[in-house]
């Protein structure tokens, strides 16, 4: 499988900021662009994504026992692109036109942006019904992904927050990320190395669908 990686270059100006690219954190890379999609698009294919994508609550098993996973999801991507996750291994669905017609432009986000990028064969949608759906802590480093994954996160609906910690659990470095609907979220090389990631459970109404495009090797 052939990847466009490109390396790490000047992701942003002294300020954090490049083409409405905010600058969250230098090494590794963490970067936000708030308004990738407009209010109006995103609504649109939030809605489209709702009806159209299969949506799929499997169950896992933790401890022994199984569990339906707090959320619904969908794996979908290039026909080759089977990721290992929870156990399982997901067959993709394919293309939904509108998420493929995403990638050519997330990768000119993050071109014009000399941001690294990948060559985003797949990606995990996740819808969450509500504040009380979640997802529990993790890294994006699943073999599948290569040994240091560039992940490229767009945001639909509800904004909740992203929190991230160090792996290392020093007390006080964990942060939140608020992710407006339409946004997409870079997570650079060394995120998954360096940080877990979670969607908490919060007080917060409505849907939200989050798309997490990955390059499978
Ligand atoms: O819903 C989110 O923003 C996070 C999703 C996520 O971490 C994942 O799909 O691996
Ligand atoms: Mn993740």
């Amino acid at each position: 499988m052939t990847s466009r990686r490109s390396g790490p270059t000047s992701a942003s100006s002294p300020q954090g900021q490049c083409g409405g690219w905010q600058r969250i954190n230098a090494d590794p890379l963490l970067a936000l662009l708030p308004g990738f999609l407009s209010p109006a698009l995103a609504t649109t294919l939030q809605q489209r994504l709702e009806q159209e994508i299969p949506w799929t609550s499997p169950t896992i098993r933790l401890y022994g026992k199984a569990h339906r996973i707090p959320r619904s999801q969908c794996w979908m991507g290039d026909t080759d692109a089977r990721y290992r996750y929870s156990g399982r291994t997901l067959e993709p669905e394919s293309w939904h036109p509108e998420i493929d017609a995403l990638r050519p432009r997330i990768d000119e986000a993050l071109r014009a942006a000399g941001l690294p990028r990948d060559g985003f064969n797949s990606v995990l949608i996740n819808r969450y019904d509500g504040g009380e759906q979640r997802m529990g802590w993790h890294s994006d480093d699943e073999p599948e992904l290569g040994n240091d994954p560039i992940v490229a996160s767009i945001s639909l609906g509800s904004e909740r927050p992203l929190r991230f910690r160090e792996k290392d659990r020093r007390p006080g470095n964990a942060f939140n990320v608020w992710l407006p609907t339409g946004s997409l979220l870079l997570m650079g090389p060394g995120c998954q190395a360096r940080w877990q990631h979670a969607l908490a459970p919060r007080a917060i109404d409505g849907v939200r669908i989050n798309l997490t495009f990955r390059c499978v090797r």
